[in-house]
C-alpha cells in the first residue's frame, strides 16, 4: 500500500539496541570495537537436470513418433526425424533435457498421446549426468 505524506525517521532507542555494542554508533569503528564481515554462502544451486528418452519398439509407426517429437518437444521435421532414427536403431535417444518438473510432464504429454493413439511407445526419464 503507498504512504501517504512524509513519516519521521524516528531517533534510535537505546533500549531496542544490542547491549553489547556501544550506545553510539559510530563508536563501533573506533579502535578496541572490531567489525567482522563474513560473505554469506551462495543460497543458489542449480537444480538437478533430467533426461527425455524414447525407447524402441516394433509396432509404434516411425511418422507417429515423429509427429510427437515435433508436438511435445517443439523439433522441427528435420531433427524429429533424426531422433526418431536414433532411437529406431539404436534402441533408445534423448528427446531433450529439463528439470524435474518440465520432464515429468513431457513424458505424461508423450504417454497420454501415444495412449490415445493405441500405440505402445514407451518413453521415461532419468537423471543426467
Ligand atoms: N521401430 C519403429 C518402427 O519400425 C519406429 C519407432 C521409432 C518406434 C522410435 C518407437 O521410440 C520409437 N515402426
Amino acid at each position: 500500500m503507498a504512504r501517504r505524506g512524509p513519516v519521521a525517521a524516528r531517533p534510535p532507542d537505546p533500549e531496542r539496541m544490542d547491549p553489547d555494542q556501544p550506545k553510539d554508533p559510530d563508536a563501533r569503528h573506533e579502535p578496541g570495537h572490531s567489525l567482522v564481515v563474513e560473505e554469506a554462502a551462495p543460497r543458489l544451486k542449480r537444480p538437478p537436470l533430467f533426461q527425455v528418452l524414447l525407447i524402441n519398439d516394433d509396432y509404434t509407426p516411425m511418422e507417429f513418433v515423429v509427429d510427437v517429437l515435433e508436438r511435445v518437444f517443439a523439433m522441427d521435421r528435420v531433427k524429429a526425424t533424426r531422433v526418431m532414427l536414433e532411437v529406431h536403431t539404436k534402441g533408445r535417444g534423448v528427446c531433450g533435457v529439463f528439470t524435474f518438473e518440465i520432464a515429468e510432464t513431457k513424458v505424461a504429454q508423450v504417454t497420454a498421446y501415444s495412449r490415445q493413439h493405441q500405440h505402445p511407445l514407451l518413453c521415461t526419464m532419468e537423471e543426467a549426468g
